[in-house]
């Protein structure tokens, strides 16, 4: 093959595998292997410039930087569009139509999503892309055939296997950047010091008006193609050939856009866009509906602005500007104290926004949010809605930054924030935004263990102001609970011997059991051996002792001497020791006899629970596991024990009866 045949056939390798990506959606090669392609074409015209042709896929950037644009006048105006802002206006849309045609015939439209970019147009002569504008006041525009060039899915010269290519085509459509590709060039510019883009369509609009092309080439610019300008030497009898007609010549053409039979199914395929708007790829605020006989548009024709043959159906607006009326503190079930904006109510995104979170301190610090300060406010789907920013224009001039209280909104208890951390919590462990939550961890399997202490009771519990704090569970008589929905003499005597049965526990469950914030079971373990089991150690212990703690690290020492240093909390576990609770002393580290040994446990064990014998093992330094291994120590069998023996029999692993085990221990 000679260097003008390979060179040709390199271009036409690049334009398939530009249109497959483009227009197909369906490429067949990295983007590497196409840059890789593209570089070999661009050596091989550097070493025979004589075979350099404009639509040559490396020709879409290098030209020389502009003084400006040169303005063109559009041959057909670029008309804009009317808006339908609800179902009924999309319904007198249509009876407009009908009374205009008087005719009985359903009528055939085409639903397409609407961009929200820039409308350009492109100019094709015989084929070749001449030149490119934009929409400028729909009269004139400005010529950006340069930059517009450099976006790959805008052919440079059609595709002709299926028609050949008119002698003029205009065509419309709108350059746009996709979700993805706009957080990955604003992420570029933040790591380079620039400044970001507020939303696709300004970046969009700012690589579009650059003088400099090849600033314009390092922008992940798109196009979706939607309308017929001027054109000669072809025709079409409705606008959805003109679309399957445009694909073929290479233009991208929206794949969502869908012809239906009737105003009902565009209205149904209108609602469908709008629930599926966020999920889509690109932005988009609204569909346009055209009808689709070319034969009825014009019969239709257009007013001043606009066609009467299409009309663009707005979505509910997703961002809405308001006032903050007051920042007011709110805390949850965990304790973490969140501010929250109080608004002037405001219709976004179809429900009406009256709070909005604002997170905690550093997010406010962050936006400089205010009370009387005028926001933007976003919901976007089912998102939470959220503060985009401070509209700082309408800020009035006595304004202050919000600074968080550090008391608790619910209990004054003083909040605590960790070093390193953002979310304020209230430790106090009577905190009534907290108390059930928290008395619900308390009794808990794991930790205190009080069997019958459902979710219920404990809601009846706190509600009838019979507990306030875990320490009042040990005051509980059996006749205040008979007193309770659904609970029966017998059911409350049976919840006070488990209450009192609770009594007798370990440092470990205990300390699990207060729920401190980052100390969870294992956290309780950790304490327990460092500290001995020793409660009034742990109590007062300061950060330099915690932090020496293997696996106890800066934020969990913060939180345990923060949680200490509220009396309230020292008051709490005092009162439980006082009315019983005792802590079994641990096995010291000489009596660990069962170091690194693993237990399975099997069948039904009758003197002790599953739980108890886990602990047990735990204590004494072992390892329970759920199944028999090559590694399993010992398997202790109860009565019904099935597959788990059989094996540990094959395995020739020691089995001991429920008996043996416990006379290990003594
Ligand atoms: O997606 C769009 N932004 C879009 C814009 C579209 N799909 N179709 C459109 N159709 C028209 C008419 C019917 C007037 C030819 C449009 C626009 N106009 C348009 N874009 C900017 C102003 C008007």
């Amino acid at each position: 093959m000679n260097i003008q045949d390979t060179i040709n056939t390199l271009r036409k390798e690049l334009n398939d595998h530009n249109y497959r990506y483009y227009v197909l959606d369906d490429p067949i090669i990295s983007d590497a292997e196409y840059d890789h392609l593209l570089r070999e074409l661009q050596a091989l015209e550097k070493e025979h410039p004589e075979y350099i042709a404009a639509d040559s896929p490396t020709q879409r950037v290098g030209a020389q930087p502009l003084e400006a644009f040169g303005t063109i006048e559009h041959r057909i105006p670029m008309m804009s569009l009317a808006n339908a802002m609800s179902t009924d206006e999309i319904l007198a849309f249509h009876d407009q139509i009908m009374r205009r045609l008087d005719d009985t015939r359903q009528i055939e439209y085409v639903v397409e999503p609407k961009l929200d970019g820039l409308a350009v147009e492109l100019v094709y002569e015989n084929g070749q892309f001449v030149n490119g504008s934009t929409r400028g006041d729909g009269i004139t525009g400005e010529h950006i055939t340069q930059n517009l060039k450099t976006i790959r899915g805008i052919p440079l010269s059609l595709r002709t296997e299926s028609l050949p290519a008119p002698k003029l085509l205009e065509v419309r459509g709108e350059v746009f950047i996709r979700k993805n590709d706009f957080e990955k060039l604003n992420n570029q510019r933040e790591a380079a010091g620039e400044p970001v883009f507020a939303n696709p369509r300004n970046a969009a609009a700012g690589s579009l008006r650059q003088l400099d092309s090849s600033i314009t080439a390092t922008r992940p610019l798109s196009i979706f193609c939607y309308q017929a300008g001027a054109l000669e030497g072809v025709r079409f009898t409705s606008h959805i050939e003109f679309l399957s007609t445009l694909k073929d010549w290479g233009l991208p053409v929206n794949p969502e856009i869908k012809k239906v039979n009737n105003i009902e199914e565009a209205i149904s395929t209108h609602n469908e866009l709008e629930t599926r708007r966020n999920s889509l790829p690109y932005e988009i605020d609204g569909s346009v509906i055209k009808v689709n006989d070319y034969a009825l548009q014009e019969e239709l024709g257009v007013r001043s602005r606009s066609p009467r043959w299409a009309i663009a159906g707005k979505f509910k607006a997703q961002q809405e500007t308001t006032l903050i009326k007051d920042i007011v503190l709110s805390v949850g079930r965990t304790g973490a104290v969140t501010p929250v904006a109080k608004l002037k109510p405001v219709h976004v995104g179809g429900v009406i926004v009256s709070n909005v979170t604002l997170h905690n301190q550093d997010e406010i610090n962050r936006k400089d949010i205010r009370i009387d300060d005028t926001v933007l406010i976003q919901r976007a789907g089912d998102v939470i809605p959220q503060v985009v920013k401070v509209i700082t224009e309408k800020r009035p001039l006595n304004s202050r930054p919000f600074q968080m209280t550090n008391e608790c909104p619910e209990c004054g208890h003083e909040v605590h924030t960790p070093e390193g951390e953002v979310v304020a919590r209230c430790q106090n462990l009577s905190c009534p935004a907290q108390v059930k939550r928290r008395i619900e961890h308390f009794v808990s399997k794991n930790a205190m263990d009080i069997d019958g202490m459902g979710e219920k009771l404990i809601d009846q519990l706190v509600e009838k102001k019979l507990v306030h704090s875990f320490d009042d569970l040990y005051r509980l008589t059996a006749d205040q609970l008979a007193e309770l929905d659904r609970m029966a003499e017998k059911s409350a005597d049976n919840v006070i011997h488990a209450i009192e049965k609770s009594k007798q526990t370990t440092f470990r469950r205990f300390v699990h059991a207060l729920g401190i914030r980052n100390v969870g079971e294992h956290g309780a373990k950790v304490l327990e051996k460092s500290f001995n089991g020793d409660m009034s150690k742990f109590m007062a212990a300061n950060i330099e002792g915690l932090e020496a703690i293997d696996e106890v690290g800066p934020i969990v020492a913060d939180t345990i001497v923060n949680f200490w240093s509220d009396e309230n909390n020292v008051t709490i576990v005092n009162n439980c020791f006082g009315m019983g609770v005792s802590l079994e002393k641990t096995i010291n580290a000489g009596e660990q006899i069962f170091t690194d040994k693993i237990f399975v446990f099997t069948g039904a064990l009758e003197s002790i629970t599953r739980n108890e014998a886990k602990e047990i093992v735990e204590s004494f330094g072992g390892r329970a596991a759920g199944s028999v291994s090559s590694k399993t120590d010992y398997v202790v069998a109860g009565p019904v024990a099935g597959s788990k023996l059989k094996k540990a029999g094959e395995l020739g692993i020691t089995i001991l009866s429920e008996k043996e085990f416990l006379d290990m221990l003594k």
